[in-house]
């Protein structure tokens, strides 16, 4: 245990040992303790705290609902030349996408473009870590989820969309992948979560309370709706993430997860669509040229003075992996109270 008010720093192999050991002591076999400590300490130093080692205390509170499976073995099936589908058999995603994303690759590869379903699966990861990791390997990449419906829609004040991410990624020579990943709400549920740990006003126009009326309180929020970002056009993007990430999956929307939660407040159950385009395939042969064009236009925004996202988390990454990465001293004692000895 230690100071509360004072953060912990921990190296990446310390953050991994905690999470891997906590996860593992509530019920994940080695496979999916491996997978989500990997995840959540991928979280923590590239600095993304909503979806960082704060994650811990919902996966341990969804494998102590005894809904997930920790042992769950995704089936993977082959079922169009441009399509592999993972049932995650009510696992969590991490290996599930783990498990698909090399038919994913080979098929995109083949086809030009080629589409993974994750079907069945608990999900409250950030998607930039399956998006950059394709983008890794050569091809651009999208990937969307619905979660628990939270979000009202643009003109509405009751939750109906989940916070819906939606990821990309475009692969650069020897360079970081140009990524983006944002909820389609004005910011992610987890920001709000961390705003009421700490008691912390949100800004203007993030959410409304349970009587439709603006707020700033983060309790309110959490009770009341979320907003989308950009209005119609957030609300939109939400709701083409709920169709084909759900109904197009043959798999549940916002609303419904909510509903199979039915009060348990573990991380949401539904499918992922991920979408993958191969360069090369493309452009018949080397896509050398077009990789080059496309650096003009990155060149072109940072000369701008703008930043690409993704930039501030790569610099976060190269600090933490020298330096260790601090973590929230009361979530590090929550953290180790979770730990079943
Ligand atoms: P943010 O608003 O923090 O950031 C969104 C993106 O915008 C990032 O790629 C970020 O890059 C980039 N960005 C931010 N500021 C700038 C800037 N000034 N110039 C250029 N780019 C910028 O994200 P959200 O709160 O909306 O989402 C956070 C995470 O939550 C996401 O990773 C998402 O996947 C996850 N999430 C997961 C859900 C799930 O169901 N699994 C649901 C909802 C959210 P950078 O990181 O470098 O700042
Ligand atoms: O932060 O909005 C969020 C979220 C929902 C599910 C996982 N993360």
């Amino acid at each position: 245990m230690t100071n509360p008010s004072q953060p912990v720093r921990l190296s990446i192999a310390e953050a991994y040992q905690l999470s891997y050991e906590v996860l593992l002591s509530n019920g994940m076999n080695a496979r999916h303790a491996a997978a989500v400590a990997k995840s959540v300490v991928a979280g923590q130093h590239d600095e993304c705290h909503s979806h960082g080692m704060y994650r811990l205390l919902l996966c341990v509170k969804s494998m102590r609902s005894g809904r997930v499976s920790g042992e769950a073995v995704p089936e993977v099936r082959d079922v169009a030349p441009g399509l592999v589908r993972v049932d995650a058999r009510s696992g969590f995603s991490q290996v599930a996408f783990d498990e698909g994303a090399p038919a994913l690759l080979r098929k995109a590869r083949e086809c030009g473009v080629a589409a993974l379903s994750i079907n069945n699966c608990y999900h409250f990861s950030a998607l930039w870590q399956e998006v950059e990791a394709l983008a890794e390997q050569g091809v651009a990449a999208i990937a969307m989820t619905p979660s628990h419906a939270n979000v009202a829609p643009a003109g509405g004040t009751k939750p109906l969309f989940g916070t819906n991410p939606f990821a990309f990624a475009w692969p650069r020579r020897a360079k970081h992948p140009f990524v983006f990943d944002f909820a389609t709400s004005v910011a992610a549920r987890g920001e709000i979560e961390l705003a009421a740990r700490k008691d912390q006003q949100l800004p203007d126009g993030w959410a409304v309370d349970c009587n439709g009326n603006p707020t700033n309180d983060p309790q309110a929020a959490l009770g009341g709706a979320m907003l989308p970002f950009g209005e119609h056009k957030g609300s939109a993007l939400s709701a083409m993430i709920e169709l084909l990430a759900g109904p197009l999956l043959g798999d549940l929307m916002s609303f419904e997860s909510l509903q199979v939660d039915n009060g348990n407040e573990i991380a949401p159950l539904h499918g992922e669509l991920v979408i993958a385009f191969a360069p090369d395939t493309f452009a018949g042969g080397s896509a050398d040229g077009n990789y080059e064009r496309a650096e003009l236009l990155l060149d072109h925004i940072v000369g701008q003075g703008a930043r690409l996202p993704s930039q501030r988390r790569f610099a976060a990454r190269i600090r933490s992996f020298k330096e260790g990465m601090l973590l929230d001293g009361a979530l590090y004692n929550e953290i180790i109270c979770a730990l079943r000895v």
